[in-house]
């Protein structure tokens, strides 16, 4: 612990004094350590060494200072509740900028800044930020400690619901400086809620439980691979290893160097003639990620273990191996939506949240344990809410923030397979495109090939909700569920992409098959036409079946405009190929509704998709433009 005191000290000492601790040798390390304590002005600085004594130090001091609201420990053992300010509870993608030399490699779809003039700007808001506060050092590694897809990370931060939330999330603490040595490369993230306790005059300013500032940045710079997040504590802007870092800096890494940094879940599926199988799934943000990764399946003899729920980074395997593409979780703990999870939608989920949870902006119910919508069908008589407030069924509110949200490690999941942290990941055989679509798009389709899977993932457009600012059900494109979380131009990203099959292709090594799904499709009467969530595992195993290569040639799966779609109605058994439908209570019109393809609505929506790709002019991979019009083709204009 560095004593740095404002006022009392000029730049250099403070510059000496941070540099006091710092148990590295690495000095770029420590000197970019010391600069940032210099801009910011921290009261002392505090090297974070991943132990359990200092996490629990941090959770006290927290439980002290009211930002942590400690669980009963007989319902909910080692538990906290915490409350963020009620105006920092998303991801702000108007405040989320891509600082790239040219903006044309921010592209269309990102906040671009020109990185001279936004370094700039951020050095007025970082001055003096952490005042009074302790500036702690992160070290942390996405994926296993020293794995050959892994990466390294250092985030400053003077927030300790962030170091510990980042404990949860990634591997923290000593073991990664070692790995560091005295000149490993690191991506150096910094991190200040913006609310320093003393003024410029030296005065002291009160603290609340959640502090963070009006004014918000979450910046990154792709060519030094840097981040810089300025003014908030939520997760998605704040745990600079998850969005920013395993996304946005990540994407531009993968780009330069031929792999895939990806909004994905990872899961492993065990069939009834015990053959395993991979699956790597995109959905935009609360579309049920956790809830596929956690899957229950109601297909008899059928086993799905999780590996991620929300990242994936994907290599092709190195010398020695086959060559396919390998998936890693980059992470070690899950930030899901609580509402919506319940015994019946996620019981493995409900399993996971048992002990070691820290959750934020869920309701508090009167003996001290948690509560959100979905959790039980009948709310409690009395809850406080999410922000404090007494809450009964008749207050007219949610009791818990649509994006209230749980933090717990990997390992607390009971499907969690016992190899998910292997450092050579997993290899993977399928891929799957999913949005939140009320209509138009089938329960699930294959593509023709890799560039039609490629055009699949383009063309995701999915229903707002609550994990980012905005109006929830309006419907945008998020073009492979990465519109917020690519670091460059997205339509590069589809080029790459094509690129990356195309190389592997020549190379004669097998690509994964690609599919869009939709568990979201309604009625005419708004009734959800797919029961989703357990059931979800029928079409996982036509899927897997197709992959397999099962029903070569029974007649099974049927052609059309869109892709290749299941039958239905069929007996599997007598028509490998046929979605499984045994036992499962959905009305055939409904079944035939969910695989409609219309091809009116269909045309209505290649001129929205070429409209969007306009968007991107010639970025836009020639290859992209042909998939369009072959799918008009199909749809029986061209
Ligand atoms: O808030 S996060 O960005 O971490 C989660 C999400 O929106 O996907
Ligand atoms: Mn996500």
């Amino acid at each position: 612990r560095a004593d740095v005191r404002p006022g009392s000290a000029s730049a250099p000492a403070r510059r000496r004094a941070a540099d006091a601790t710092a148990p590295t040798t690495h000095w770029r390390l420590r000197a970019w350590v010391q600069r940032i304590a210099e801009l910011t002005e921290p009261a002392d600085v505090v090297w974070v060494d991943g132990s359990a004594e200092q996490k629990q130090r941090l959770v006290d001091g927290m439980v002290e200072a009211g930002t942590l609201v400690p669980l009963n420990p007989e319902l909910r053992p080692n538990s906290y509740l915490a409350r963020s300010d009620p105006d920092d509870v998303a991801r702000v993608e108007d405040r989320t900028f891509i600082c790239s030399l040219r903006e044309e490699d921010a592209g269309p779809t990102n906040n671009w800044r020109q990185p001279t003039a936004m370094r700039a700007e951020l050095r007025g808001a970082f001055a003096g930020s952490m005042r009074g506060r302790t500036m702690y050092v992160v070290p942390f590694s996405m994926g296993p400690l020293g794995g050959p897809i892994s990466q390294l990370g250092v985030q400053v931060t003077d927030s300790p619901y962030v170091v510990v939330s980042m404990q949860v999330m990634t591997r923290v603490g000593t073991a990664v400086l070692d790995l560091l040595g005295a000149d490993g490369d690191f991506v150096p993230a910094i991190h200040s809620v913006g609310a320093p306790l003393v003024g410029r005059d030296g005065e002291p300013l009160a603290d609340v439980p959640w502090p963070c500032n009006r004014t918000k940045y979450i910046a990154h710079f792709p060519e030094t691979r840097e981040i810089w997040s300025f003014g908030s504590g939520y997760g998605g802007n704040a745990l600079l290893g998850k969005k920013c870092f395993a996304l946005r800096i990540a994407s531009v890494m993968a780009r330069d160097e031929g792999w895939l940094a990806e909004h994905m879940l990872v899961l492993r599926v065990t069939d009834p003639a015990q053959r395993v199988f991979h699956v790597a799934a995109a959905f935009p943000s609360a579309c049920g990620k956790t809830n596929l990764a956690m899957l229950r399946p109601t297909l008899p003899g059928w086993t799905v273990e999780t590996i991620g729920d929300d990242i994936a980074w994907m290599r092709p395997g190195g010398p020695g191996t086959d060559g396919r593409l390998r998936a890693i979780n980059p992470e070690a703990g899950f930030f899901g939506v609580a509402p919506g999870t319940g015994p019946t939608t996620n019981p493995t989920a409900i399993e996971t949240l048992r002990s070691d949870v820290i959750f934020t902006n869920v309701a508090l119910t009167d003996d001290g344990d948690v509560w959100w919508e979905g959790l039980t069908d009948t709310p409690p008589a009395h809850l406080t809410d999410w922000r404090g407030n007494d809450w009964t069924p008749q207050s007219g509110t949610t009791a818990a923030h649509p994006n209230s949200r749980f933090t717990v490690a990997a390992d607390r999941c009971p499907t969690i397979a016992d190899d998910w942290d292997s450092p050579a990941g997993v290899p993977i055989d399928a891929i799957l495109f999913g949005g939140r679509r009320a209509s138009n798009v089938p329960l699930v389709a294959q593509a023709r090939d890799w560039a039609h899977g490629v055009f699949m993932g383009a063309t995701i457009s999915s229903e707002q909700t609550a994990a980012a600012e905005g109006t929830v059900g309006a419907l945008r494109r998020d073009p492979f569920a990465m519109l917020p979380f690519c670091g460059y131009n997205m339509a590069d990203h589809w080029g790459h992409w094509l690129r990356l099959g195309a190389e592997l292709e020549s190379r004669g090594v097998p690509l994964p098959a690609v599919f869009q799904v939709n568990w979201f499709r309604k009625g005419e009467d708004g009734r959800w036409l797919w029961p989703g969530f357990g059931e979800n595992s029928r079409v996982l195993a036509w899927v897997l079946g197709r992959v397999a290569g099962d029903d070569a040639d029974a007649g099974g799966v049927l052609d059309s405009p869109v892709g290749l779609l299941p039958a239905v109605g069929a007996d599997p058994a007598a028509t490998p190929g046929a979605l499984d439908l045994r036992g499962l209570d959905v009305p055939a019109e409904d079944l035939d509704e969910l695989f409609r393809v219309d091809a009116a609505s269909w045309l209505a929506e290649c001129d929205l998709t070429e409209e969007f790709f306009a968007r991107f002019g010639d970025h836009l991979p020639v290859r992209l433009a042909e998939e369009l019009a072959t799918l008009r083709t199909r749809l029986g204009t061209g």
